[in-house]
């Protein structure tokens, strides 16, 4: 029990926190003891967090609790001392009746919000361009089939090669890089194994499957920075040490790096 009251006092200090998590937050580094999931930096993020903050904990915590405090009332008004001669009843109609419409109605509640954000991860928008990413065994390749195919691939940077300023195990040498405020169409697929391309800032968590190519919306970004994101689909050996990062930059910036792109990858 108390383990079940720490767990729900944990979660309530969650859902207040993501509650109160300013905006600042774009792009930053994970923090020290942080909970929840991080700051949406894009509409399609933002929609998710705010089903999971707003909508879901708080519901699942209510749920919680209520069948917390029904099994501890239940345990204490009828155990033997109190109850020594148990009724004989099995059946109550209204009783069964509230506890099959009330889960019913919350599962109708829920089913809006769910299907508008549902429909947010597939929805088809006015795309920039297109990036193909894939996965490999253990490091990811990035291609823009409309910027003259150009392409590249992306290694973690080994901790012997770090340098300052540089994330253990989330830095890689080529990052992606898009420009910010631009809806760009994902593609996905992989060369060997299931990897899982997984950015939660961007709301996108999505199997690189061999064989098929998946799609995803990428909603525009609207802060440049750094974002990170890890494979998500366990891959073998190495799964741990091909973590995504993709550089958001200005659009100017953007048409400057593809220059020096095009000539460092041709
Ligand atoms: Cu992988």
């Amino acid at each position: 029990m108390i383990n079940i009251l720490k767990l729900t006092s944990l979660s309530l200090a969650t859902a207040t926190a993501g509650l109160l998590a300013t905006s600042s937050a774009f792009a930053a580094d994970p923090q020290p003891k942080q909970l929840g999931l991080p700051d949406g930096a894009n509409d399609l993020a933002v929609m998710l967090n705010a089903f999971h903050d707003d909508i879901l904990l708080p519901l699942c915590i209510a749920i919680s609790v209520f069948v917390l405090i029904l099994m501890v009332y239940t345990c204490w008004r009828f155990s033997e001392k109190r109850n020594p001669t148990p009724s004989k009843t099995t059946h109550h109609t209204m009783l069964e009746v509230v506890w099959t419409v009330v889960p019913v109605l919350i599962l109708g509640v829920l089913f809006i919000p769910s299907m508008r954000t549902l429909y947010a991860t597939e929805k088809s928008l006015d795309y920039a361009f297109t990036v193909k990413i894939v996965g490999n065994q253990w490091y990811w390749s990035y291609e823009y089939p409309d910027h003259d195919n150009l392409g590249f691939d992306s290694y973690m940077i080994a901790e012997a090669d770090l340098k300052p300023g540089q994330k253990r195990l989330m830095d890689v040498d080529n990052p992606l890089v898009i420009p910010e405020d631009t809806p760009i169409l994902l593609q996905f697929t992989a060369n060997d194994v299931l990897h899982n391309w997984s950015v939660s800032e961007f709301g996108i968590r999505v199997d690189t499957v061999p064989g098929q190519l998946s799609e995803a919306p990428l909603y525009p970004i609207h802060e440049p920075g750094t974002y990170y994101g890890f494979c998500s689909e366990l891959c073998g050996d190495l799964h741990s040490y091909m973590p995504i990062a993709v550089k958001v930059v200005t659009k100017d910036e953007f048409s400057d790096w593809l220059k020096t792109a095009k000539a460092q990858f041709s």
